[in-house]
């Protein structure tokens, strides 16, 4: 498959395509006086990283930016969706590098030169070194500390950014790095997740807070979800699905859009979140004015005799992705409108994230991501001609990039990236994407 089905024409006007990078993933953070992440800290941990690989020159989007936002404005995008790197502004979590701030921008000037609506995302997972050695998401200070952060990116970007959002994928900063102990700061541990599922809640809340003071508006959420499939028909793997999709699709959207977390997670995590959690609800509720899904895979539950939550996740047969993910359109149609029914309403939703890594090279179309990016838009565009409020779809990702615990051999960019010479060679999926996006 060398061509994608759809045409921008068959959304409705003002349909919303994006494509989407992370600091730390891009950038190079060895540069412009940024402070140590957390992520350096992690990846220098022998067997916590493929190869002990971290974001220090990743795409060398710090000097090669003008070219990457000529690749975006070139493919037809309407928009570009970054993140501003906490530790690049403040290297030690407070003090500010004028250097940092004077970086971003640029890059957003240059975004609105090119015709590009920015999408900031405030957080994408470096946490300042200096912040995590005090305890990181598991102490209230790090709420605290990101709130002025906010105010202060708010307050130097917020009259030319589009939209703005303060953390990408609240499930992974939490669930993903303190109980499974995947990513930075690789812990596995209940006591340090139930705190951090609250702590980075209410970093949202605090936030959004921050930035009303600010010229920033249009103020959303990110959450990544997974369809949760049973494993077997019994009731005890509905149970493992259901808790599965609790903690990872019904916390954060409940939180924050409802005000309350899901009483059947918190039988399991109340007793390890920080007294008093409970007279936070409000900061972290606060109205905003979109929510942004990000969504690659399902996930196949399987319970156990083992304590809360109980429950493995084993492969499923369908066709996998180079991350062994499995791809599964039906998951992403179910959890838009699920979204749309329990927790959104009439808010504009936004796909923030779609799509797969690959095994590319230069040379060879990557006709396997067309596909899955055909499946999957597909879905959005029925969903949005029912007259439901999703109102963008943004892929992930523009280059290739650092694929934080897997490194530099996980391929997602619809630009292939030579990391040796840091080439950048349009592949297949931009030049199919191209074409859907000029009528
Ligand atoms: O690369 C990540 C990104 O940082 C957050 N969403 C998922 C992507 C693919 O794993």
């Amino acid at each position: 498959m060398t061509t994608l089905s759809f045409r921008r024409s068959d959304f409705p006007e003002g349909f919303l395509f994006a494509a989407a990078t992370s600091a730390y993933q891009i950038e190079g953070h060895a540069h412009g006086q940024a402070g140590r992440t957390h992520w350096d800290s992690f990846a220098a941990i022998p067997g916590k990283v493929v190869n002990g690989e971290n974001g220090q020159i990743a795409c060398d989007h710090y000097h090669r930016w003008p070219e990457d936002l000529d690749l975006l404005r070139d493919a037809g995008f309407d928009a570009y969706r970054f993140s501003t790197s906490w530790a690049r502004v403040m290297p030690d979590g407070r003090k500010v590098n004028a250097e940092g701030l004077d970086f971003y921008d640029r890059l957003v000037d240059g975004m609105l030169e090119r015709g590009l609506k920015p999408m900031a995302t405030l957080y994408h997972w470096e946490l300042p070194a200096a912040l995590g050695l005090k305890g990181g998401w598991t102490i209230r200070e790090i709420p605290e500390r990101f709130a002025e952060f906010a105010h202060l990116i708010g307050n130097r970007l917020g009259d030319r950014l589009w939209s703005t959002a303060p953390i990408n994928e609240p499930w992974c900063v939490a669930w993903l790095s303190h109980y499974l102990g995947q990513h930075a700061p690789g812990l596995s541990d209940l006591g340090a997740a139930g705190k951090a599922m609250h702590h980075v809640a209410l970093a949202h809340g605090l936030a959004i807070e921050a930035l009303r003071s600010t010229p920033a508006q249009n103020l959303g959420a990110v959450c990544n979800m997974e369809y949760a499939i049973p494993h077997g028909d019994g009731e005890a793997d509905e149970r493992a699905a259901r808790t599965y999709d609790g903690i990872y699709n019904r916390w954060f959207p409940g939180a924050f859009l409802k005000g309350a977390y899901p009483e059947d997670i918190l039988e399991g995590l109340a007793p390890h979140m920080p007294e008093g959690w409970q007279d936070d609800m409000k900061t972290i509720s606060q109205p905003i004015d979109w929510f942004g899904v990000n969504y690659y895979t399902c996930q196949r539950l399987k319970a156990t005799d083992g304590p809360w939550p109980a429950h493995d996740m084993v492969p499923g047969p369908l066709p996998k992705t180079d991350m062994g993910w499995e791809i599964c359109p039906e998951g992403f149609d179910w959890l838009l409108r699920r979204t749309i029914r329990d927790y959104s309403g009439d808010l504009p939703l936004y796909v923030t994230e779609n799509g797969m890594a690959n095994p590319d090279r230069a040379d060879v179309p990557d006709d396997a991501r067309i596909a899955y990016l055909d499946a999957h838009v597909d879905i959005a565009r029925a969903i949005a001609a029912e007259g439901l409020p999703l109102r963008g779809y943004t892929v992930w990702s523009l280059l290739d990039n650092y694929e934080w615990a897997l490194g530099y051999g996980k391929r997602f960019g619809i630009v292939h990236v030579d990391f040796a010479t840091q080439t950048r060679t349009p592949k297949a999926s931009y030049h199919a994407l191209a074409r859907a996006l000029a009528d």
